[in-house]
């Protein structure tokens, strides 16, 4: 089978992935799956074999940038399961419909988790956040469209501070917001009427697997009595879990952390970077999805629902697949390879 390069929109959204220009499991999602759109709008494909290879390969291109968030993968098994047709022009529109469709459902998906969420939120409280979460942020944003006034104190989340990000958009929808370096949650939790996170991937165990920082909050959290809320679309469903796989945990660049000249001035360390963490199901309150809150432990029955009991994984040209080939650490999970309704 010949092999193409992909298209250039495809390897700059990959680019972009890896460096973290596009960052957030539900936004790399979106990303993955427009790219996959132009992937099929530039493929000069003269047969459906040619044109199904170059999707593939454009879509495992994209599967190797990050392996943490399962939406990534889900996002492409959504696309290219539903790529049908023994014309190019058919196989071609089938993807340009999916990817379509599937960024409707995407956004439908966080603005339905976010009125589920909301619900959990009361006039006059306070959020602890973690990271920047669009799915968290959905559920602030519409319970302060229900006339719900909420403070927030968001934890810089380093290395890569995007709790910055979390600030400004919180700011903008009128939450009065206090940033905290992470170290000093524990010591505003007291104050705090909700942790509220988003999540990478979610195993059938119902472990979250978020960025890291979250399972230490979590601890803390519960240590206070203060309920921890997961705002998860099923996207961050990782169906691969099921079959007991579990969730690579990415390891980020030592650079992140720390400067080579200011490193190489302390001496002879080793420097670790993981960029996410697992939080066992026990410290976790509710996940909110759009079908409803869930306590993490009864997550794997929705699991099964959408997903079955398999995962196929179409871009490997002889199936090794974009989730079965992934070591997890401690738990793993989530996507959007939902077989499911129109
Ligand atoms: C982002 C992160 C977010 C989840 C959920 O990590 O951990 O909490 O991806 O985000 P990174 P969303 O910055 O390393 O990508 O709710 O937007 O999908």
């Amino acid at each position: 089978m010949t092999s193409v390069s992909p298209c250039e929109p495809v390897r700059e959204t990959a680019s972009d992935i890896s460096s973290m220009e596009i960052r957030g499991a539900a936004t790399i999602a979106a990303a993955a799956a427009r790219a996959l759109g132009e992937q099929a709008r530039r493929t000069d494909a003269a047969d459906p074999a040619a044109f199904e290879a170059a999707m593939r390969t454009a879509a495992r291109h994209l599967y190797e940038t990050r392996p943490t968030a399962v939406s990534l993968p889900n996002a492409l098994r959504y696309v290219l399961r539903r790529m049908e047709g023994n014309r190019v022009e058919t196989l071609r529109s089938s993807v340009l419909d999916s990817v379509e469709s599937f960024t409707t459902r995407l956004d439908r998906a966080q603005a339905d988790l976010g009125a589920v969420g909301a619900n959990r939120l009361r006039d006059g409280d306070t959020v602890m956040t973690h990271c920047h979460s669009t799915d968290a942020i959905a559920c602030i944003q519409t319970a302060v469209e229900q006339g719900k006034t909420l403070s927030a104190i968001v934890k810089e989340t380093r290395p890569r501070n995007q709790g910055h990000i979390t600030a400004r958009e919180l700011v903008e929808i009128g939450v009065d917001v206090t940033l905290i370096v992470d170290s000093a949650a524990r010591r505003y939790l007291n104050d705090v009427d909700h942790v509220l996170v988003g999540a990478d991937s979610i195993a059938a165990d119902g472990s979250v697997i978020n960025k890291i920082g979250t399972s230490g909050l979590a601890v803390s959290a519960r240590d206070r009595g203060t309920p921890i809320m997961v705002a998860a679309q099923t996207l961050k469903l990782h169906p691969a879990t099921m079959t007991g796989h579990t969730v690579e945990i990415e390891q980020r660049e030592e650079t992140e952390l720390i400067e080579t000249e200011t490193r190489q001035s302390i001496g002879d360390i080793e420097v670790r970077n993981p960029a996410f963490d697992v939080t066992p199901p026990r410290y976790v309150d509710a996940i909110v999805t759009e079908r409803g809150q869930f306590p993490p432990e009864s997550i794997v029955v929705l699991m099964r629902e959408l997903f079955g009991d398999g995962v196929a994984e179409p871009w490997a040209d002889d199936d090794p697949g974009l989730n079965g080939d992934r070591t997890v650490h401690d738990s793993d999970t989530a996507s959007d390879g939902h077989r499911e309704e129109p």
